[in-house]
This record gives C-alpha cells, sequence and structure tokens, in this order.
C-alpha cells in the first residue's frame, strides 16, 4: 500500500493527511503530522475520501465534457474539442456583441487550488479583458477581508493557528469552532487548559460556549452594538492603552465620540446583555497579556457586516493587543482554500498578492509579464451583484468554476431566475450538482487527490497538497482546461506543470517571492509574507506595530448600528439563522458521496428550534416541519435543543431538500457585498399527516438523486 502526503480538502484549518493507495484506488485515510492539526484529524479528514470511487450515493462523478446547443434540450455527451471549441465561440460572440465586461467568471475555494485561481484570474483579465472574477469569500469571509484591509491594511489572519492555545485571553464572536474547524476547537480547549479566559459572543450555546468564563448571548443581529459598547466600557474605565493609540494609530478622537453613545446601559435595549457582563468582559480582555479575537460567520453574514470587523480590529487597536505573538485578530477562513483563492487574485478589485487593479503601476506591471497591451482598470462585479447585473442587462455569460450558486448562494429563486436569464453558462465542476443543471456546456474536471498543488490553510498558510491517484473517466485539471480555451483565443496559457505557474505567481507578488514549492516541501509549510530565499516566513504580522496601510498606522472606526434588513413581524415572527452541519460540507457534493459521512445526517436536513417554540407550535423532535419566507418554503425535520433561544431558528445550508436559500434574504453589506445569511424572518409551522409527509419526503429525494445520476435502491 502506498501513502500519499497531502492536506485535507475540506475546512480552512489545513490538516495534513496521507491517503492510502492500493491499485490506483484511494482505500482510506491517516493523520499526519502537520502543523495545525499534529497527528489528528476530524471526522471528515478521516471518512472524506470515497467520494473519489464514485459511489453515486448523492450524484454523479462528471466524466466527459456535455453540451447542449439548445435549452429545450438535454445535455448530452460531446468530445472535449467540441465543448472547448464551443465555449470559446460563445464567449468570443458575447465579447464582440456587449464587451468584455458582460462576461462573468469565478476562481474556487475547493479542490483546485492556487494554481488553477492564478490562471483562472490570469483568462478573465488578459483573455477576456475583464475584471468580472470573483468566488465564495464573497459569501463568507469577505467583510473581514475588507474591514481589516481599512484598519491595518492586511485582509488576514494576524496570527496563526497554533498560537491560539498560547493566549491568556480568546474572545470569540459568532464562530462555531467545534462543528467549523475541529482541529481549531482543539486549540482553543487547550488555551483553556493552558488557563486562558474564554469569552464567547454567540446567540446560541456553542460547544465555546459551554466551556467559556462568559458567555455573551446576544440578540440576533446586534453585534455593532455590542462592540460598540465594548469600546465605550474600556474608554469609561481607562483601561485603554494611551501610548499605543498616541504612536501607532489615527482617528481617535471620532471614535471615542462615536462609541460615548454606547453605553452598557443603552446598548442592551439593543443586544440584550447585562452591563455588567460586558463589564467583565473588557476587564479581562484588556487585563491579560496577550488577547487574541476569532470570529466567523456569525459577524461577517450580515447587512452590517464590515463595520463590524473594523469595530474589532479598533479593539487592538485601543488596548495595544496586536503585533505581538498570540494576539491580534483571527478571521478563521472557512473553506480549505478560500484563503489561496483570495491570495491568487481571484476577486474583482485585485490581482494577485492583494495588488489593486485600479493602481496604474500594478496594471503596467502586469500587463507587462502577460504579454498584453493594457489590462481593465474598472473593478468588476462581485459574484453576489451576479442576480442584479443579469436583470439590469449587464451580464451575459457565466463561466463558473467549482462553486454551486444554485445552493449556496440567497435567495435561490432570485438566483435561478438570473441562471436561466443567462445567454450562456459554463460549468466546471467534479460532480452533478444544482448549478449544472442551468448549464449550455459542463467541463468535468479531476478532483482533490487526482491533482496536486498548493493550498493556503486559514493562517496564510502555503502547503502541498499531491495527486494519489490517476482520475478515471474523460477528465482534464482545471488549469489545463482555462489553458487549452485561451489556445482558442490565440494566447498562451499552457503550462508544463503547476510549478511553473507557481514559480511565475510569486515572481509578480512580492510578499511571496520566497515561498517556492522546495521550501514549503521542506519546511511542511510556509506563511506568507515570505519575501525573500531567506525568509522562512511569518507566523504573526505587524511587528513593532508598523500596519500596512499608507500611513502605517492603523486607523480607528465606530459607526452606529443598523438593524437587519427583516425583522420579525405578524406575518413571519421567527429568526432564521443559518449555520453549518459537522458532519457535511458546503453543498455536500463530496461529503454526501461518502459512506461514512452520508449515513450520519441526511436529508431533509434539521431545524434547531426552542423547547417552547415547539411546545407552543405542536412540533415533536424529529417531525417533519414547514419553514416558509417571504421568498420561499422547505419541509425539514424539528430538532429541539436547549442551546438555542425561542424566537430564532437555526437551519444548515448542507441540504438540498430542506434547503435554506429557498428562504434566505440577498440583503448585501454596502462595501463586502456579503448576504445576510444569518438573519431573516419566516413562520413555522407543524404537518398534521406525518406519514403522508415522510413517503413524500422519500419520492423527492429518489426523484432528485435521479436527476443527479445517483443509484436510487
Ligand atoms: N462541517 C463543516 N465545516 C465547515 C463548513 C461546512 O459546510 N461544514 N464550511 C466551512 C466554511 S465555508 C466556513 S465559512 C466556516 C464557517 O464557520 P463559522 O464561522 O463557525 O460559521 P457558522 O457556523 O455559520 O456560524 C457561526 C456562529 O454564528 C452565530 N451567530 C448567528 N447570529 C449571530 C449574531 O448576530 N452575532 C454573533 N456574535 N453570532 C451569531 C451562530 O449561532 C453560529 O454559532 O466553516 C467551515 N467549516
Ligand atoms: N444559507 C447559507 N448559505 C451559505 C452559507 C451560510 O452560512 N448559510 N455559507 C456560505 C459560505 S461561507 C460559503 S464559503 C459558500 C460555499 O458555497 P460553494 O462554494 O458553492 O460550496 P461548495 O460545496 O464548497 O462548492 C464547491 C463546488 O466545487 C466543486 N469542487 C470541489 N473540488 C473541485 C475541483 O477540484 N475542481 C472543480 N472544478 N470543482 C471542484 C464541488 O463539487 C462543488 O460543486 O456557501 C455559502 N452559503
Ligand atoms: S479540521 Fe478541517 S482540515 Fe482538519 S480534518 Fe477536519 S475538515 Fe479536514
Ligand atoms: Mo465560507
Amino acid at each position: 500500500m502506498e501513502k500519499v502526503l497531502t492536506v485535507c480538502p475540506y475546512c480552512g484549518s489545513g490538516c495534513q493527511m496521507y491517503l492510502l493507495v492500493e491499485n490506483n484506488k484511494v482505500v482510506g485515510a491517516e493523520p499526519a503530522n502537520g502543523a495545525i492539526n499534529e497527528g489528528e484529524l476530524c471526522l471528515k479528514g478521516h471518512y472524506g475520501w470515497d467520494f473519489l470511487n464514485d459511489t453515486k450515493i448523492l450524484s454523479k462523478r462528471l466524466t466527459k465534457p456535455m453540451l447542449r446547443y439548445n435549452r429545450d434540450e438535454p445535455l448530452h455527451e460531446v468530445e472535449w474539442d467540441e465543448a472547448l471549441d464551443y465555449v470559446a465561440d460563445r464567449l468570443k460572440a458575447i465579447k464582440e456583441k456587449y464587451g468584455p465586461d458582460a462576461i462573468m467568471g469565478t476562481g474556487s475555494a475547493r479542490g483546485t487550488g492556487n494554481e488553477t485561481n492564478y490562471v483562472m484570474q490570469k483568462f478573465m483579465r488578459a483573455v477576456i479583458g475583464t475584471n468580472n472574477v470573483d468566488h465564495c469569500a464573497r459569501v463568507c469571509h469577505g467583510p473581514s477581508v475588507a474591514g481589516l484591509s481599512l484598519i491595518f491594511g492586511s485582509g488576514a489572519m494576524s496570527n496563526s493557528i497554533p498560537e491560539i492555545e498560547n493566549a491568556d485571553c480568546l474572545l470569540i464572536l459568532g464562530y462555531n469552532a467545534a462543528e467549523a474547524h475541529p482541529l481549531v476547537a482543539k486549540r482553543i480547549i487547550r488555551a483553556k487548559q493552558k488557563g486562558a479566559k474564554i469569552i464567547v459572543v454567540d446567540p446560541r450555546r456553542t460547544e465555546a460556549a459551554r466551556i467559556s468564563d462568559l458567555w455573551l448571548q446576544l440578540n440576533n443581529g446586534s453585534n455593532m452594538a455590542l462592540v460598540n459598547s465594548f469600546a465605550n466600557v474600556i474608554l469609561a474605565n481607562n483601561w485603554q492603552n494611551d501610548k499605543f493609540i498616541g504612536s501607532f494609530t489615527e482617528g481617535f478622537d471620532e471614535y471615542r465620540k462615536t462609541v460615548e453613545r454606547y453605553t452598557p446601559e443603552y446598548a442592551q435595549t439593543i443586544t440584550g446583555i447585562a452591563p455588567s457582563l460586558v463589564e467583565e468582559a473588557m476587564k479581562l480582555y484588556t487585563h491579560s497579556k496577550n488577547s487574541f479575537i476569532l470570529w466567523g460567520m456569525g459577524v461577517t453574514q450580515f447587512g452590517q457586516a464590515v463595520d463590524v470587523v473594523r469595530g474589532l480590529g479598533s479593539l487592538c487597536l485601543l488596548t495595544g493587543q496586536i503585533g505581538k505573538p498570540s494576539s491580534g485578530v483571527g478571521p478563521v477562513r472557512g473553506q480549505n482554500n478560500v484563503q489561496g483563492a483570495c491570495d491568487m487574485g481571484a476577486l474583482p478589485n485585485v490581482y494577485p498578492g492583494y495588488q489593486a487593479v485600479t493602481d496604474a503601476a500594478n496594471r503596467n506591471k502586469f500587463a507587462k509579464a502577460w504579454g498584453v497591451e493594457k489590462l481593465p482598470d474598472k473593478v468588476g462585479f462581485t459574484i453576489t451583484e451576479v442576480p442584479h447585473a443579469v436583470a439590469a442587462g449587464k451580464l451575459k455569460a457565466f463561466y463558473i468554476i467549482g462553486e454551486d450558486p444554485a445552493q449556496s448562494d440567497p435567495d435561490s429563486a432570485g438566483l435561478r431566475k438570473a441562471l436561466t436569464e443567462l445567454e450562456f453558462v459554463v460549468f466546471q465542476d467534479i460532480f452533478m450538482n444544482k448549478t449544472a443543471h442551468f448549464a449550455d456546456v459542463i467541463l468535468p474536471a479531476t478532483a482533490w487527490g487526482e491533482h496536486g498543488g498548493v493550498f493556503s490553510g486559514a493562517d496564510r498558510r502555503f502547503q502541498r497538497f499531491r495527486k494519489a491517484v490517476d482520475a478515471k473517466g474523460d477528465v482534464k485539471d482545471d488549469w489545463i482546461i482555462i489553458g487549452e480555451l485561451a489556445k482558442r483565443f490565440d494566447y498562451d496559457l499552457t503550462y508544463k506543470d503547476t510549478e511553473e505557474i507557481w514559480n511565475e505567481l510569486i515572481s509578480l507578488c512580492p510578499s511571496y517571492a520566497g515561498a517556492t514549492y522546495e521550501k514549503i516541501e521542506r519546511q511542511g509549510s510556509v506563511l506568507w509574507p515570505c519575501r525573500t530565499p531567506e525568509d522562512p516566513g511569518t507566523d504573526y504580522l505587524f511587528k513593532g506595530n508598523i500596519f500596512q496601510t499608507p500611513s502605517k498606522k492603523g486607523i480607528f472606526f465606530a459607526t452606529e448600528w443598523r438593524s437587519p434588513a427583516e425583522m420579525p413581524d405578524e406575518d413571519y415572527p421567527t429568526v432564521l439563522c443559518t449555520v453549518r452541519e459537522v458532519g457535511h460540507y458546503s453543498s455536500r457534493t463530496m461529503t454526501g458521496n461518502c459512506w461514512g459521512l452520508a449515513k450520519l445526517a441526511d436529508e431533509p436536513g434539521y431545524v434547531q428550534i426552542s423547547e417552547e417554540d415547539a411546545a407552543r407550535l405542536g412540533i415533536e423532535d424529529e417531525q417533519l416541519m414547514r419553514v416558509t419566507s417571504r421568498r420561499g418554503s422547505v419541509m425539514a425535520r424539528a430538532k429541539i435543543s436547549d442551546r438555542v433561544k425561542t424566537g430564532a431558528v437555526y437551519m444548515t445550508y448542507q441540504w438540498w431538500i430542506g434547503a435554506c436559500n429557498e428562504l434566505t434574504i440577498d440583503n448585501l453589506d454596502p462595501i463586502s457585498k456579503t448576504p445576510e445569511y444569518k438573519y431573516c424572518s419566516v413562520k413555522l409551522e407543524s404537518i398534521q399527516d406525518q406519514a403522508q409527509a415522510e413517503q413524500q419526503l422519500i419520492t423527492i429525494y429518489n426523484n432528485l438523486k435521479r436527476k443527479m445520476g445517483a443509484i436510487v435502491s
């Protein structure tokens, strides 16, 4: 048996593992001694590999290009040349007729790796001639990237994941590590064991809340008011670090004026948190030697998210809790390579290495390197703007790589309308999924395990992942597909291997320049910035309190709290918040096709509901129930839970039948354009005839599986 060292393809923790291979078939997985996981894996690492063997439990692997010349026809299998010729012809025609900005492309935060993201954004910019390239960071930690860039000049985690366990105080907001990043959760537990104080801000009693010293169970959607009151209390008690503020920051006076209004008594009218708890929390945060703030989607998936991120960064500036080990900001990135897709410039405003497209010197540098006369200077569309841009007649074609917007984006009905109205949709993936059914052309790619490259873990960590088996079927690596397409535009975007791509991109990005394949292999991982051959990489940022803003100072920010867009009312009296399932991953194409994980939890998915709400509605545990918003209605199973407060329910977004995005609202943060997945209003109903509903569920599920090419027993 052969053991191939690689990196887990699920969450952004970046655990290293071995794939066990026999006769070109993956037969198991074992933990490796990576810097993050040190010889352990969570359940997805252990059991999340047999989708590679095309189990057809939920959907089938894509194994041949498919195409239809007319939307009324079904997709049929074709040879690669026919598929790629057609894609090139249609994209050229659309560019000719409407201009390059009528075409949108995505990178992918999943199995494909950094090299594909680099090649894809180069294709969109140099070949198509648009900055319309984006990916799922937009619906995820986009506000962290935008907010932290404004405060500190850099949008990533300031410290590494292993540093978490040596913090003296952890302030954790809207982040459920136990389910989202189990091997980060391990570091939180170790911190606790080493004596750290843990403060959790979450409306649900998460595992971190359960082990915390202080749990602030705030009202859903009230983060900004609470963060302002944190600052108010620090200043009222004179716990701020005046020396740090004087030497390393800007904008303090304005900031102070705004937070002055947010006395804990006033904030309580919005957050529901007692003033004494706010004071206790800030006493711990300010008096601990090294305090580290961690946050997740409970901060970023709101219409007011960038502001809250800036508020959290400002707490660091107020207290000097940054620029040293185990102290700073930790927006713990979600997908295995979402940090990487951002690092590679699969974003509408920056080239690889976060170099702005609006800067003429950057444009000239990349134009020269890529052998084109000029590059577009206008910031492109975000993926969440797609439905609106299609409705406005501005977007006509969408080239989607490794994303499932029909399942993952908010307000599914609106998204389906956009996918239908687009003139041309190209879909490049490893599995059939909901989005595939809207495609004109399907391009099948190799999966994680069948190709190699570099992923960036959540803490700016470059790690090599490797090919373990040859792919079956007529599939190609993502970057090779894009290269073959570019040829049809008379542009050479072909490379010998991923290392050749990597060497080109690091030569264009000063902060990655020293991170060669050789160094990543030798060290096991390299954290950027890594600027020279001698530089081993950087654990924590902002040493000496020098920030990366133009003035090199940190920039304070506070603003008024804004309420979520859709508040509960008589017709829709309950708050819906959407979160994650521990054993399944995002749109579930991969975990849903793994035997060990598929058996753990299945359709239609759960609604976490308080005992009181369930009793009032006559709903029993495990019963099917109905959840309806102004945008849609779905069936799901009740999970009566003492972790949630009456008045708010929680659904996980992994389910195709209990699909919570039929219900969610696309209220976007004005800066990052991230949707408010964490808040909309719904009504809940019991279902009288449970036997009939269970039968209906089986019928719907079997039909869905057949449509996805799964085997229905
Ligand atoms: N098993 C599994 N793991 C995953 C994923 C998966 O699909 N499955 N997805 C990955 C991805 S893409 C990501 S981005 C990460 C995300 O992982 P997390 O950032 O942990 O995201 P969520 O679980 O969606 O939400 C986090 C918490 O926010 C809380 N919350 C809700 N509203 C509020 C509020 O108003 N204020 C505050 N302070 N908190 C609130 C919720 O109760 C929840 O506990 O997980 C990654 N890991
Ligand atoms: N309601 C609600 N919705 C949410 C969220 C929420 O909290 N609530 N969270 C949001 C967040 S944080 C995120 S990040 C998004 C995630 O949303 P998506 O990015 O749509 O989710 P994934 O399942 O990761 O989709 C990735 C696709 O990539 C494919 N894929 C995997 N590996 C490869 C590869 O090597 N090559 C190619 N070409 N394809 C590959 C998979 O088969 C899958 O179809 O969902 C968002 N949606
Ligand atoms: S914690 Fe994340 S990276 Fe580690 S094994 Fe689990 S899913 Fe994979
Ligand atoms: Mo995410």
